[in-house]
């Protein structure tokens, strides 16, 4: 399975959300909460320049987006080819 890796913050709704939509899918991931900041902070940042939201989800390295633009790619068909990949 692919890897999955998800930056989040405490109490926000949204990292919630894309996680239900991994986990309904079979997928484990990695998270990296960053309530508090932190150098994981700045790999986001550096990562997914511009987008200063949580969550950031990749998927092997790439870069897919927020949970929004998790959903959407789900809704295209797109998400289960590259966590099965
Ligand atoms: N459309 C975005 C919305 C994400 C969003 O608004 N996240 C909130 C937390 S739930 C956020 O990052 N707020 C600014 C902050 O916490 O610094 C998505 O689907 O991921």
């Amino acid at each position: 399975m692919a890897k999955v890796e998800i930056y989040t913050k405490a109490f926000c709704p949204y990292c919630t959300r894309a996680k239900q939509l991994l986990s309904s899918k079979g997928a484990t991931f990695e998270e990296y909460d960053i309530t508090m900041g932190g150098p994981k902070r700045a790999e986001m940042l550096d990562r997914a320049p511009g987008r200063t939201t949580v969550p950031q989800i990749f998927i092997d390295g790439r870069h897919i987006g927020g949970s929004d633009d998790l959903a959407a790619l789900d809704r295209k068909g797109g998400l289960d080819p590259l966590l099965a990949a």
